[in-house]
């Protein structure tokens, strides 16, 4: 991991595990004959294409389509060509409110879409200095072969006169489930073929965790499959959720949710069994479990003292597995003197923990007994590894895990993606279903590539680098060099929302000449644009998906449900037109349509299934795929018995020597060497507590108030803010913010004020939501509200609809991981006693 590459690197590393536990680890490429236009929307017409069967793509008007989104399979119901209703493909499960407002993504009060190729106006104009108004301009609407003309003539100009290392596509960003129509890829593959481009490396989920995972593990172990949960149900005596909220963070998965995570939490709500949520706020998960767990209320950004208090227990009390810690461990003698306080004089005991964590020294005590005197799991969310030195969390997890001795047995150790895409549910039999390429970078690449240098800049230092071309950063273990970027494109992601320290992301936005952006909305991303295309939703073209990352359990036919908006194009369509301006567009579609993609992408699968004998969950073979268009359902595959009984790290368990782990000592590493030369002051060779740049407990604070901006209930990030959801949670037509009543009543903020919040980065309208869910001292407002400048053209403008990275901090977690802080972070909350402006976050930009 961390090497330099010009990759969909989210892609890959959450499809590892696919590709480690899938039966089929490769999709072999079916060629067809048949020559297209690559219009993604005449698609039926391959009648003459010998490898292809045909099938109707005729719309249903009157009836059910299937179709999947991150939120899960659905079954839309249509009556005269509308959406009427939307729920699960599959009965019987625990709600999902995600599923039910399909309608009001396609139109609704609140949709906003992007109705025809735009073009900022003084961009169009070719004023002088006119990025400066990127974003306080108005918009003007072009034909769609002008946009396309505009948008290929500039990044022709700026690949000949700069070079590819001045386009930036990292475009990082959620999209939408599909394995044709995933833009990010899809634009990746566009500015591959026509010769390179600077990528974005890593991912924000867990930007730290899976650069330190490696050295200490020797896996991403973030993305990686979990011991199965009926294991857990049967062996595990205590379970800890540490730093999650799977009740609400298993609404959502990457490819598409299969909805057995929150089926298994249920019954472990039910089990009997004792449960801890550490967590600073009272989540949806504490309130899911109600009485039937326990809640640790830790001080935000402080879990690694609050675990080294634990550590520190054992190890005096010497109630510890010192055999698994000498038969599986590497350098914990170096990490005791650390901890008993022999290296620099402060001993980790519980009183000290106590101090930081503001847990309770008895509790502390309590949990290294319960801990090492039961079958223990320890469900680790990520979190607190998007805290400032997030690296040192789930390292310092893996060594109070190690400590405990379970890790490889059944129901014990450590798992990080039980709260995420359903980690721990079985894998089934199913093949995998592959999706379109990235291409490889043709001309003049070559020597470009060489220089790996620029190729991928960590994703979350995207300001640093458009704010500082030509500086060198650190990152594990490499010398990155920022390349002096002058065209910026961005689709299926929203920078506006999901960067921290917007204000600064704006001044560095500013730089380049170009920044194209394509999406279904009007989001704050589209708003800073230059030039936006209005795409699709994945409910106007067709499209295929599995579900469960980790389970395989579903190949899901996304099958068109309305008509597209008159002129929206889909981004293979765009690209498409895109790459046969620039002169490739023969390579880009190799001669497909969407429909034949799909088709080849099922047929490689079902060609993998004949060949294993898979048999599906109703005990017949997979259908062919115009039987499986045809019939518009989901398939099912049964879990098989090495999915039902998989214990993660059980073969290293049962033997070290023959089945050692990827780390340079084979074993875990609470002391890495390769960390350790890289001469790190904020990442050192053994995990340990550093003070954060911003913490409830620092000595000046900054500002008062802890914030924490976890995942939002009813969102996945920013989509579907704009659906009939938003009226559930909205105060004061703004984004919530959580309010302890004692830190309510000292400002004399009520329920349902509108509150400012602020800080030296900037400030934001929210309403206030009183409620002891957040301890005193600390506030909550979700991730993924849309930013709202009132005025962009002035600096540290207020946002009038709440979006917490306005008031985040902009810093790498470490020289190792470079991974945001998103989550680390102090502000002031006043009540708002001016006239609030109107939010306009939903409302499209002038002149659109
Ligand atoms: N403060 C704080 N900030 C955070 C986090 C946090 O915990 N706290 N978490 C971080 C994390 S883990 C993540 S993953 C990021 C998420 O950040 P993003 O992934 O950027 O968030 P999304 O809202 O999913 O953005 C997806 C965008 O793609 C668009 N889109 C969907 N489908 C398509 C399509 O088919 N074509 C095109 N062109 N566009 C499409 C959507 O409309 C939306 O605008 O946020 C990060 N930011
Ligand atoms: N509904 C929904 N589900 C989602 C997403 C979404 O946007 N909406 N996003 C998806 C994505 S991209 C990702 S990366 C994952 C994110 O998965 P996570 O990163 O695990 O989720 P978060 O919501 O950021 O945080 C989980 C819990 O940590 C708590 N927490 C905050 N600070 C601290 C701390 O310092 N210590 C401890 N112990 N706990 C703390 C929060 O209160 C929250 O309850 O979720 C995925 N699932
Ligand atoms: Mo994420």
């Amino acid at each position: 991991m961390g090497e330099v590459r010009n990759t969909d690197s989210i892609d890959s590393s959450r499809r590892s595990a696919l590709r480690t536990i899938g039966l089929f680890s490769t999709v072999p490429f079916i060629g067809g004959a048949w020559i297209g236009c690559g219009d993604s929307s005449s698609s039926s017409a391959t009648a003459e294409a010998p490898t292809m069967s045909s099938f109707s793509t005729d719309l249903v008007l009157d009836g059910d389509v299937y179709t999947a989104a991150h939120w899960g399979a659905l079954k839309v119901s249509v009556k005269g060509g509308k959406i009427v209703k939307s729920q699960n493909a599959f009965s019987g499960l625990e709600a999902n409110p995600l599923q039910a407002v399909t309608a009001d993504l396609v139109d609704g009060k609140y949709t906003n879409r992007i109705k025809a190729p735009m073009v900022r106006k003084s961009y169009l104009e070719k004023q002088a200095g006119n990025n400066k108004l990127r974003g306080a301009d108005e918009w003007v609407e072009v034909s769609y072969e002008e946009a396309i003309k505009i948008v290929s003539d500039e990044i022709k100009r700026v690949r000949s006169s700069k070079g590819p290392t001045a386009i930036y596509g990292g475009s990082y960003g959620w999209k939408s489930s599909g394995n044709m129509h995933n833009a990010r890829t899809l634009l990746h593959r566009f500015l591959n073929l026509g010769g390179g481009f600077v990528g974005g490396l890593g991912d924000y989920s867990t930007g730290a965790a899976q650069v330190i995972m490696p050295h200490v593990l020797g896996t991403l172990e973030v993305y990686e499959q979990q011991t199965a949960w009926p294991l857990v149900l049967e062996h595990s005596q205590v379970v800890v959720i540490w730093g999650a909220n799977p009740a609400d963070t298993l609404r959502i998965a990457w490819s598409s949710n299969d909805n057995q995570g929150l089926e298994y939490l249920k019954k472990l709500r039910d089990s009997g069994k004792k449960i801890i949520c550490i967590d600073p706020a009272k989540s949806s998960t504490v309130q899911f479990f109600g009485s039937k767990a326990e809640h640790i209320v830790v001080v935000p950004n402080t879990d690694v003292a609050f675990m080294l208090g634990i550590i520190h227990t054992m190890l005096t009390s010497g109630n510890y597995d010192k055999d698994f810690i000498a038969n599986y461990t590497e350098g914990f003698d170096k990490f005791q003197d650390y901890v008993v306080g022999k290296t620099d004089g402060v001993a980790k005991d519980a009183q000290w923990a106590s101090s930081i964590c503001g847990v309770s020294e008895e509790k502390i005590k309590e949990l290294a007994e319960v801990f090492f005197g039961n079958r223990t799991m320890i469900m680790g969310g990520w979190n607190m590894q998007r805290q400032h030195h997030g690296e040192q969390a789930h390292w310092m997890l893996v060594v109070l895990a190690s400590m405990i001795g379970q890790i490889g047995l059944p129901g014990g150790g450590f798992g990080f993606s039980y709260h995420y895409s359903n980690g721990g549910a079985p894998t089934t039999n199913a093949p995998v279903v592959g999706g379109i390429s990235v291409g490889k970078a043709t001309s003049g690449g070559a020597e470009w590539l060489s220089d790996g240098s620029a190729v991928s800049i960590p994703v979350a230092r995207v300001t640093d680098m458009l704010a500082n071309p030509g500086k060198t950063i650190q990152h594990n273990g490499k010398v990155i060099k920022y390349p002096e970027i002058d065209f910026v494109y961005w689709a299926g992601g929203n920078p506006f929302v999901h960067h921290q320290d917007t204000n600064t992301l704006l001044a560095a936005w500013r730089k380049p000449t170009t920044v194209v952006v394509h999406d279904m909305y009007w989001t704050p991303t589209a708003k800073m644009a230059d030039v936006v295309f209005p795409i699709t939703t994945p409910y106007e073209r067709n499209d295929i998906t599995m579900s469960g990352d980790y389970s395989n359990m579903n190949i899901n036919p996304m099958k068109q449900v309305v008509a597209p908006l008159e002129k929206a194009k889909s981004d293979y369509q765009v690209f498409s037109d895109l790459a046969e301006a620039c002169g490739f567009g023969a390579q880009y579609t190799e001669g497909k349509s969407d429909m034949d993609w799909i088709e080849e992408f099922y047929n490689a699968a079902y060609d993998n299934a004949q060949k294993a004998g898979v048999v599906m969950a109703d005990g017949n073979a997979m259908p062919d795929f115009k039987t499986f268009w045809g019939a518009n359902k989901p398939l099912v595959f049964d879990a098989t018995p090495e999915g039902l009984e998989f214990v993660r790290y059980a073969d290293f368990r049962e033997d070290p020597i023959l089945n050692p782990l990827g780390t340079p000592s084979g074993k875990i590493e609470i002391y890495s060497k390769t960390i350790e030369k890289m001469n790190y002051k904020d990442c050192k060779a053994f995990p340990q507590w550093f003070e954060p740049a911003e913490w409830k407990g620092m000595k000046e604070k900054s500002a008062e108030f802890a914030l924490i901006s976890p995942h939002p209930s009813l969102r996945l990030h920013s989509q579907l803010a704009n659906t009939s959801l938003r009226d559930e949670y909205a105060v004061s037509d703004r984004e919530p913010i959580w309010i302890n009543p004692a830190d309510a009543e000292a400002k004399g903020i009520k329920n349902g004020d509108v509150v400012r919040a602020f800080n030296k980065r900037g400030q934001i309208l929210v309403g206030a939501v009183v409620s002891d869910i957040v301890p005193q001292g600390v506030v909550r407002i979700y991730e993924g509200a849309w930013y709202d400048p009132e005025d962009a053209a002035q600096a540290n403008t207020l946002c009038k609809n709440g979006n917490a990275n306005v008031l985040t901090m902009d810093i790498p977690t470490s020289e190792l991981a470079n991974g945001n802080s998103a989550c680390t972070a102090m502000i002031n909350i006043e009540k708002y006693t001016g006239a609030a402006p109107k939010n306009t976050a939903f409302l499209p930009p002038k002149g659109a």
